[in-house]
């Protein structure tokens, strides 16, 4: 078993019959929702919703309930992988495209369980270009905003047109090296009209499972 599968089947554990549940993007969440499908062909009643295109359809291949975020209601738990995790559990999320509707489901969720393989763990944010996804009206102004705030974007690509997230809007990868004060830098981000939002989640992760080198798992 790979680092991400150990972490991710270890957060698949929390999931209990009769719960609501968010269910992320990316390759580690991927293991997570795999997990699940078993569990819910040996009986385990769920009803799921997915925070992006891909993670929808996957769950529906393994005949997990997804149900319209606007019918579902409160979700118990969401688990989502990270791009980076400080010590203080924020995050950088987004190099899979998802973080908007990552970060509403993780917004309307009592626990959001992260997962990850321990490389993912720094002591501070902002090795990872950070993601801001930006609507595509007005993208070049919004693009020099940023440049002004010193986050020295660049636009995601696919091939030689512009990386489309499932939302409609582009995505400017802020090279930024170290984020020092990132709940400032997000709200000030946010703030910038174009800016959709933004790939740091502060203060909305409350449990952290790393699997390390050696298989174990630190469950923060
Ligand atoms: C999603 O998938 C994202 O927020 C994050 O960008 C990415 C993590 O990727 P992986 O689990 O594939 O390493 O959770």
């Amino acid at each position: 078993m790979n680092l991400k599968q150990i972490a991710a089947e270890r957060a698949a554990e929390y999931i209990q019959d009769g719960m609501k549940v968010g269910l992320g993007t990316g390759s580690t969440a991927y293991y997570a929702i795999c997990k699940l499908g078993e569990r819910v062909r040996d009986g385990l009643q769920i009803q799921a919703v997915a925070t992006s295109e891909a993670s929808d359809k996957l769950a529906r291949e393994w005949g997990i309930p997804i149900i319209p975020f606007d019918q579902i209601g409160r979700l118990d738990i969401t688990i989502d992988g990270a791009d980076e995790v400080d010590p203080d559990f924020n995050l950088i999320k987004g190099g899979g495209g998802a973080l908007l509707r990552e970060k509403i489901v993780a917004a309307n969720s009592d626990q959001l369980i992260v997962v990850a393989d321990g490389s993912k763990a720094v002591d501070k944010l902002g090795r990872f270009p950070l993601p801001v996804e930006v609507v595509p009206f007005a993208s070049e102004w919004t693009f020099k905003a940023l440049e002004s705030m010193g986050c020295s974007p660049e636009w995601r690509m696919n091939g030689d047109e512009r990386y489309l997230t499932d939302n409609g809007n582009l995505i400017a990868d802020c090279r930024m090296e170290a984020i020092e004060q990132a709940p400032e830098l997000n709200i000030q981000l946010n703030m910038l009209p174009g800016v959709v939002d933004n790939g740091l989640f502060i203060n909305m992760a409350n449990i952290v499972i790393l699997a390390k080198e050696d298989g174990s798992i630190d469950e923060l």
